[in-house]
């Protein structure tokens, strides 16, 4: 892979889109390799993962321009469905992922953001949707992922004004979750990080399977799911363990062992 560095750390597996000369810009490549880091990830199992990009100003800045400024319907419509298969592949990752927005994140890096499970920028970070200035809209699930993450009515005004924000804004709508200082980013990524690897795996995959059938649904099907979950954890030895250190109050925190 060319354009994506994956480095892994005990529990913590860190993903860098890494071609800082187009502020990490997503071409086909940087696609595919996104795709080979998800097979790894499938594979190795981390419980938690960092997105983040190269350098000092970008995210990712977007879908490459110029690799679809000569493009016909037919590519476009073929560029839209892998960048929403391969977004779509990362949002269903069964641990918990981090984007570490450290810039730029406009158009297709927002829509990668959003395909995060939790939002953590810099206060140098810059969010929008700028298709519509470009002529055309957004296509890496832009269009559905902002309204459910930020409501309709907020989604709207960035998709149709195509206007940048800066992290306080972000904050203020529920974009992103904290802001820190740009040299406190990774730490505070990395701390949450090791705070959730800490948890018991299974559950945290559980609630968070719950929660992405629980928000397309509605709220009585939305407890069946949970109820459904919840009892899958009474099979686990985390749930055992767990549950047994509060009872014969074990000063040491448990360390949870997948099972
Ligand atoms: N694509 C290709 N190259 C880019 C991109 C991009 N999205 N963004 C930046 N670059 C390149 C620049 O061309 C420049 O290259 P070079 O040095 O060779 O000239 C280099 O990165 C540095 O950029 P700038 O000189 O422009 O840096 P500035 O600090 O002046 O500006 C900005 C930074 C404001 C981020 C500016 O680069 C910019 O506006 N970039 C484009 C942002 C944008 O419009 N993004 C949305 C793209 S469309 C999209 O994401 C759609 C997603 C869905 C696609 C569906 C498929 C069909």
């Amino acid at each position: 892979m060319s354009n994506v560095l994956m480095e892994s750390s005990g529990p913590i597996t860190v993903v860098t889109v890494d071609r800082p000369k187009a502020l990490n810009a997503l071409n086909q490549q940087v696609l595919q390799d996104l795709a080979t880091v998800i097979d790894q990830i499938l594979v190795n199992k981390p419980r938690c993962v960092i997105l983040t990009g190269a350098g000092e100003k970008a995210f990712v800045a977007g879908a490459d321009i110029a690799s679809m400024s000569e493009m016909a319907r037919p590519q476009a419509r073929a560029l839209a469905e892998l960048g929403q298969g391969v977004f779509r592949r990362w949002e269903q990752l069964p641990m918990p992922t981090i984007a570490a927005i450290n810039g730029f994140a406009l158009g297709g890096g927002c829509e990668l953001a959003l395909s995060c499970d939790i939002r953590l920028a810099s206060a140098k970070a810059r969010f929008g949707q700028p298709e519509v200035g470009l002529g055309i809209i957004p296509g890496f699930g832009g269009t559905q992922r902002l309204a459910r993450t930020i409501g309709v009515g907020l989604a709207k005004e960035l998709i149709f004004g195509g206007q940048m924000i800066n992290a306080e804004r972000a904050l203020a709508i529920g974009l992103v979750n904290s802001v820190y200082e740009p040299d406190e980013l990774m730490a505070a990524a990395q701390k949450l990080a090791g705070k959730i690897a800490a948890q018991a795996p299974i559950a945290v995959r559980a609630a968070k399977e719950a929660m992405a059938l629980g928000v397309q649904t509605d709220i009585d099907s939305g407890m069946t799911i949970e109820a459904a979950y919840f009892a899958t954890c009474f099979e686990t030895e985390d749930q055992r363990e767990g549950m047994a250190a509060f009872v014969e109050k074990r000063p040491e925190p448990v360390v949870f062992q997948d099972a």
